[in-house]
């Protein structure tokens, strides 16, 4: 058996999304995984995605929310990386067929206007940045069984990323109420919980200075026109076929995932 390194582990990473197989955690045969390494191993995953085309758009919070804390059991948000070929385009089915056990939550979706740069970034700085706010879904697709992942395993898995999809109009920050902004999460119909951009770290821009401020430990800033996923105001509904998820925002809009 031969040693687990970051390399090995985005091998392993990748070709459990690319053959559509889960398996066991990273973690149970290499427990000195930590945290750091972890993001190391989600930078070089994204680089072998750069290498094969991908373009990076932008980036996604996860477990900022309670529902989604306690529904993973880690109490730690984490970031991972969106790029262009996460893009679910409007009306388009989540594609099952490309996807391993695929889960949609409703998020809150930034468009930044300019460069955000931690350390020191607050909620209000954070808001100042953000051009666009849209209704969001992501769809989570976990490499790991059963969903069930400690946090190093979680991150060097890009956050479970797999794709995500927006509104079609965008609203300008000013004068939304984020936090008190409503969402209904239906399943063909029937209303399976509710929320408030309160969910997500107190405010959704609270989320993005998160963001910020935690990647510019590894020496990133966000930059202008980047997309920023604040993460799963509830927890998440499994994809099946024909099953219609609605994530009905009371200003920002409705968006619609139906398995395909
Ligand atoms: C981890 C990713 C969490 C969110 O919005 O909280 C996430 C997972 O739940 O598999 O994307
Ligand atoms: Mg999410």
């Amino acid at each position: 058996m031969s040693v687990w390194t970051v390399e090995r582990t985005v091998d392993e990473l990748l070709r459990r999304e690319r053959e559509r197989r889960d398996g066991g955690r990273i973690t149970d045969e290499w427990p000195a995984l930590d945290l750091d390494t972890a993001y190391r191993a989600q930078d070089e995953l994204l680089a072998r995605k750069v290498a094969a085309g991908e373009r990076v758009i932008g980036v996604k919070l996860g477990l900022t929310s309670a529902a989604k804390q306690r529904r993973m059991g880690i109490d730690a948000p984490l970031t991972g990386w969106l790029t262009d070929a996460m893009v679910l385009p409007a009306g388009e089915p989540v594609p099952l067929a490309e996807t391993i056990h695929p889960r949609v939550e409703p998020e809150i979706v930034f468009t930044l206007g300019r460069r955000l740069a931690g350390p020191g970034v607050t909620e209000a700085s954070a808001l100042a940045a953000v051009a666009e706010v849209r209704a969001g879904f992501e769809v989570i697709d976990s490499r790991y069984r059963d969903f069930s992942f400690a946090l190093p395993d979680v991150v060097a898995d890009n956050a479970s990323s797999c794709r995500f999809a927006v509104s079609a109009d965008p609203v300008d920050p000013a004068g939304l109420d984020l936090a008190a902004e409503t969402c209904t999460l239906t399943v063909d119909g029937v209303v399976v919980d509710t929320a408030t951009g309160a969910a997500v770290q107190g405010h959704p821009a609270r989320a993005l200075a998160l963001a910020a401020n935690a990647l510019s430990r590894r020496g990133i800033a966000l930059e202008a026109g980047w997309t920023v996923l604040t993460g799963g105001l509830t927890d998440a509904v499994f994809v099946e076929p024909g099953r219609t998820i609605s994530a009905e925002f009371a200003t920002l809009g409705t968006v619609t995932a139906v398995g395909g």
